[in-house]
């Protein structure tokens, strides 16, 4: 008896929200957490994440990495090369995509992602001046359940965590944050950091009441809508 309400009460959850669940480079596919298992997964790249359920407000410190602090693994990438995140069930269609990274003093073991050190790589907000539609980067990971972004070609190497950020806007001011985090080693020969006006911190990359943040999709006013977090960062800065 306990046993099915429980499954009742955690089949809506399950079916309807979503976490990264692994991540290719080049070739080679580097798995995640799946069934909410940390504790009993394979050593991973991901930092460990509890279930899939969002993160509501921006200044939440499970926004960071779904509530992960480190991870066994990392994986290498050069500076100029794809990372691929792959979801194994995204449904909201409505809100950004965002990729950051952070870029580690040393280790990844002592390396939490505190300060003002979040940048953004890659975003998709939305496209086609109506809200109230399935022109989101979010849509685009319902159809494809992957991202994939460069890696800045210029970027100094060193370590890194890679964060994955879906943004779901389908509830009206009821935004919902879903991120998974990840260890990058990231090789090359590059020099560029971004400068400061391109760095965040996560938790509080920006005020819960910023636009790109609490927004009616439904109002039919808005016409256009900006990623909260400030610009991506490409690697070159002129
Ligand atoms: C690599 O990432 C960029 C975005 O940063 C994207 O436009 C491109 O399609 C990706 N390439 C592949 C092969 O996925
Ligand atoms: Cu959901």
């Amino acid at each position: 008896m306990r046993f099915d309400l429980l499954v009742l009460a955690f089949a809506p959850l399950v079916a309807s929200h979503g976490a990264v669940t692994s991540y290719i480079i080049g070739s080679t596919d580097f798995p995640g957490y799946e069934g909410f298992a940390p504790s009993t997964s394979i050593k991973t790249i991901q930092r460990q994440w509890p279930d899939y359920n969002p993160t509501l407000t921006v200044s939440d410190p499970k926004i960071r990495c779904n509530g992960g602090q480190s991870a066994p693994l990392s994986a290498s990438v050069k500076a100029g090369e794809n990372v691929t995140a792959v979801w194994k069930q995204w449904t909201h269609q409505q809100g950004p995509v965002m990729v950051w990274m952070f870029k580690c003093d040393g280790e990844f073991a002592s390396c939490s992602g505190d300060g003002k050190g979040w940048f953004k790589i890659d975003e998709m907000g939305m496209w086609g001046g109506v809200l109230d539609s399935n022109n989101w980067g979010t849509a685009i990971v319902v159809k494809n359940l992957k991202w994939s972004s460069a890696i800045p070609s210029n970027i100094a190497p060193g370590n890194y965590i890679i964060r994955h950020e879906l943004l779901a806007l389908h509830q009206a001011n009821t935004p919902q944050f879903y991120a998974e985090c990840a260890q990058l080693v990231v090789t090359g020969d590059g020099t560029a950091t971004p400068p400061a006006d391109f760095l965040y911190p996560i938790p509080g990359y920006a005020p819960q009441s910023d636009p790109g943040i609490t927004v009616d999709i439904y109002m039919g006013k808005e016409t256009t809508y900006t990623p909260p977090g400030g610009r991506v960062w490409s690697g070159f800065t002129f």
